[in-house]
């Protein structure tokens, strides 16, 4: 296998205009892969760290000159005549470069930039596409992977941190169930998102607004409304609620939950924060009337026990996935397993900061029965990695946004073309439905 021979890095912008890292590595064959790093909004408090200048005459201080930097006078370095397809011995390079528990040195977002331009020079070396070549790396810590192509769940309304504080949930999801391939579970998305236009503009909501992921921003009083929206949006559409299209939640309770008190507060309780007992029963009750199958960050990152009620109460019939809970390292996955919280795992590269190491979040997931999803950014990019990585995981579940602003359709057309590449609907694996275990 052709050696690296060089590694440059430059700042480029995020789908909200903000800087972030791409990286471009050549073999000695001339070989180019490229990638760039995504950036979180509602970031949880355990991930790794985003590496920014600070300097507040460039970006307003969100440049990352110093990130970039770092690729190219050290990790470039560092990786300089090594095999791009010994992503672990890259990584574990990288990790050593940096040296501190959280990359805050030289910067998560300038290490998962090399990370993920390795795999792609490699996969391009090998003439594989990337996500052939990420399965081959996969299947050394998952020996019974498969090449799947994933269910998507899709943002159709948005608040939290993504939407200007309209509503305090951040997410409202769907997954298209039981369609016979990918390309069919796309067109029945937009259906729903185009006629979930028309039910909030009847409504009178603003609907021409869109938030961070391309959601619906309606401006709402209670967060049970985006629900009611939704179900008349998916039979306008001609379909049939929980057989045609589930629902799912990104609570992202981080958000609105006060450490001081330990208890959440949801602007629609007028002032009434509740304890984690009480979220449970509320969540629980949204989830009785509306076909919910999925619901992230229901708690806060920190509230462990409250987890563990959480996932007494409705793990037995829902997925609890964590996300701000686990920022996808694996030594929060373990207690998580351990203490029988939650039971998924949101998976996003940037948290942990290197290919290998979502990896290993995935294969331990994967190993105890933990259903994981793979997750896009607020702040993305044209980079299509994740649809590679989900692919090639089999893990069964993508969330990358709305089918609204190209940072997010990048990514379901590249899964478009995997199924393609795959021999078509007919023949490749699709997750039909909501994978069970
Ligand atoms: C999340 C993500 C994506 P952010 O909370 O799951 O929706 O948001 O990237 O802002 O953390
Ligand atoms: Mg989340």
């Amino acid at each position: 296998m052709p050696r690296i021979q060089s590694t440059i890095a430059r700042e480029v912008l995020d789908s909200r205009g903000r800087p972030t890292v791409e990286v471009e590595i050549r073999t000695e064959c001339g070989k180019k892969g490229r990638a760039i790093a995504p950036s979180g909004a509602s970031t949880g408090k355990h991930e790794a760290m985003e590496r920014r200048d600070g300097d507040r005459k460039w970006y307003g201080g969100l440049g990352v000159g110093g990130a970039v930097q770092a690729v190219n006078q050290i990790l470039g370095q560092v990786i300089s005549g090594m095999n791009p397809a010994d992503q672990v011995a890259i990584d574990t390079a990288l990790i050593a470069a940096d040296g501190t528990p959280n990359k805050g040195k030289l910067g998560a977002n300038a290490i998962l930039a090399v990370s993920m331009a390795t795999a792609v020079v490699a996969a391009e070396t090998e003439g594989l596409e990337l996500y052939e070549h990420l399965h081959q790396l996969y299947l050394k810590k998952n020996p019974k992977a498969k090449i799947i192509v994933p269910l998507p769940m899709v943002n159709m309304i948005s608040g939290g941190l993504h939407a200007g504080g309209n509503l305090d949930f951040q997410d409202f999801l769907i997954y298209p169930e039981g369609c016979n391939s990918y390309r069919e579970a796309l067109e029945r998305i937009v259906k729903v998102y185009n006629s979930l236009g028309r039910v909030l503009a009847k409504h009178g909501e603003t609907h021409a607004l869109v938030g961070d992921e391309g959601g619906y921003g309606p401006n709402l009083t209670a967060n049970e409304t985006a629900l009611e929206r939704i179900m008349e949006a998916i039979l306008l559409a001609g379909l049939k609620p929980e057989e045609d299209v589930s629902i799912a939640l990104d609570v992202a309770a981080s958000h609105f939950f006060d450490a001081d008190i330990n208890a959440y507060r949801l602007r629609e309780w007028h002032e009434a924060p509740r304890h984690a007992e009480e979220m449970v029963v509320f969540l629980s009750n949204l989830a009785q009337k509306y076909p919910i199958r999925s619901i992230e960050d229901g708690l806060a990152e920190d509230d462990w026990s409250g987890w563990q009620t959480l996932t007494a109460a409705l793990g037995r019939n829902l997925q609890l996935v964590g996300d701000d809970l686990f920022t996808t390292q694996v030594a929060r996955i373990e207690r998580g397993i351990k203490e029988r919280s939650a039971n998924a795992v949101l998976i996003k590269l940037n948290q942990v900061g290197t290919v290998s190491e979502t990896f290993d979040a995935l294969a331990l997931a994967a190993s105890h029965g933990y259903r994981a999803v793979v997750s896009a950014r607020s702040g993305e990019t044209e980079d299509t990695f994740i649809a590679d990585l989900a692919t090639a995981s089999g893990c069964g579940q993508i969330k990358i946004g709305s089918v609204a602003r190209s940072e997010r359709l990048a990514k379901y057309n590249r899964l478009l073309r995997i199924e393609d590449h795959l021999g078509g609907p007919r023949v490749a694996a699709f997750q039909k439905r909501v994978p069970t275990e």
